[in-house]
């Protein structure tokens, strides 16, 4: 039966990212991935990488089509029924920024690297189990069964890293009671558009609006992501391109500014949850990334905490491979959820300055407003916003 050191499940930018930083350091892993490289190359979701996730591409030398097609940002607007307010992150972070750029970009960006390494990448192969992974690390193996073209596989691992999203199947390989989870829903999805046409604004704006939240993201100097609140159980169906665009106009508008129209290259409606799984190791399985945790996209984080996961769980498994040292394995979750939890706290908050909850609390609703008034005009709360928007230090994720 063949053998690695690490046997990662999934190819998203968690997966794929552990490959690169332990390539760089020899350690030994094979990637098995559900979908085909076409399918998750163009998979469109995230578009906001921290200052330190654009470090991490750098550091591996991956940053080069980054600089020149990703966009820097040194701040975001934030718009609360059609009054437009600027946060400046380089005022608020010592002119810290962040970059846009879509997240399909850095996981082809990450596949390229990994093929021109000729190292182990296999598309089309569905991970149906894991076992042995009880135990010890050093006394015994667990193996990765999965399928590709119909036929059965099996793979030997010292370690086998969980990467394969929320809904992948190493988490469900853990005992329920040997971890327990954390979860919230919210009574509103996101409907996310791609479109072809130039963006109407130079950084992202997040607008709430009495007719519920709305958001103007970018991509290129020619494409556009626009996100818009609906209701969770809202058909992509009963929303045509042009009752997008009339949604979009009233909840985004603000004076003397407008809103570019264009063709929607691609539209789909995306539940909001938050969950967080604890603890993120057992024996010798490691979840990693929305495997292990999800925030609500308000905040722009959960592409950068898989990143940050993987980042911690490298150097653990470098030093153990280099000379038997555990502690950072040991580590590992504790380190990983302090980040966790300090990034749902911000996504959480993001998320409810800026939805409407669809209830008819009006103390409620007057609360939110003393809070957006406050992130506006108190320039400590706009500091906190702008530190945990382009991302916390590494090393101390909740000073
Ligand atoms: P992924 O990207 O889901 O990758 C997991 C991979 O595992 C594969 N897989 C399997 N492979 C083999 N066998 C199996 N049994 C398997 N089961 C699954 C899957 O095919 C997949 O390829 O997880 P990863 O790597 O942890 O990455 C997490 C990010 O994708 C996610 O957190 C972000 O997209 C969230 N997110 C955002 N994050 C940000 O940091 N900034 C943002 O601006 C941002 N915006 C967003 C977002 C997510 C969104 N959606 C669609 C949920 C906006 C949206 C709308
Ligand atoms: C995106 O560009 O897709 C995006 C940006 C910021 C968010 C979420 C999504 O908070």
């Amino acid at each position: 039966m063949p053998e690695t050191q690490v046997g990662i499940v999934g190819a998203g930018p968690a997966g794929l990212m552990l490959g690169e930083l332990l390539a760089a350091a020899d350690v030994e892993t094979v990637i098995l991935e559900d979908r085909s490289r076409d399918y998750v190359e163009s998979r469109v979701r995230a578009g906001v990488l921290e200052h330190g996730t654009v470090e991490r591409m750098d550091a591996l030398g991956l940053g080069s089509r980054m600089h020149r097609d990703g966009l820097v940002h040194h701040g975001i607007y934030l718009q609360f029924n059609g009054e437009r307010h600027h946060i400046d992150f380089g005022e608020h972070t010592g002119g810290k920024s962040i970059m846009v750029y879509g997240q399909q970009e850095v996981v082809k960006d990450l596949v390229a690297a990994r093929l021109a390494g000729q190292r182990d990448l296999n598309f089309e192969a569905k991970v149906s189990r894991i076992t042995d992974f009880n135990g010890p690390l050093g006394e015994g193996m667990p193996t990765v069964h999965y399928s590709v073209s119909g036929l059965d596989k099996e793979l030997n691992c010292q370690i086998v890293v969980g990467a394969d999203g929320y809904h992948g199947v190493s988490r469900q390989m853990v005992s329920p009671g040997s971890m327990r989870t954390y979860s919230r829903e919210y009574p509103y999805a996101w409907l996310g558009i791609l479109a072809e046409v130039e963006p109407s604004t130079d950084e992202l704006i997040y607008a709430f609006h009495d007719r519920g939240f709305a958001m103007h993201s970018l991509r290129s100097p020619s494409v556009s992501r626009l996100y818009l609140q609906v209701d969770p159980t809202d058909s992509i169906d009963a929303w045509s391109d042009e009752r997008i665009w009339e949604e979009l106009q009233v909840r985004l508008h603000a004076g003397g500014w407008s809103l570019k129209e264009g063709p929607v290259l691609e539209k789909g409606i995306t539940p909001m949850r938050s969950f967080v799984t604890e603890p993120m190791r057992f024996g010798r399985l490691f979840l990693a990334g929305d495997a292990a945790h999800i925030v609500p996209p308000t905040g722009a984080k959960g592409l950068n905490l898989a990143v940050t996961d993987v980042v911690v769980l490298a150097a653990a498994l470098i030093d153990y491979f280099r000379s038997g040292d555990q502690r950072g394995l040991d580590q590992y979750s504790d380190s990983c959820l302090k980040r966790i939890w300090q990034a749902q706290n911000f996504s959480t908050m993001m998320t409810t300055l800026l939805h409407l909850d669809g209830t008819d609390d009006q103390f409620g609703r007057r609360l939110q407003r003393a809070r957006q008034q406050q992130v506006v005009n108190s320039r400590s709360a706009a500091k906190t916003l702008s530190e945990n928007y382009v991302g916390l230090p590494l090393a101390e994720p909740n000073r």
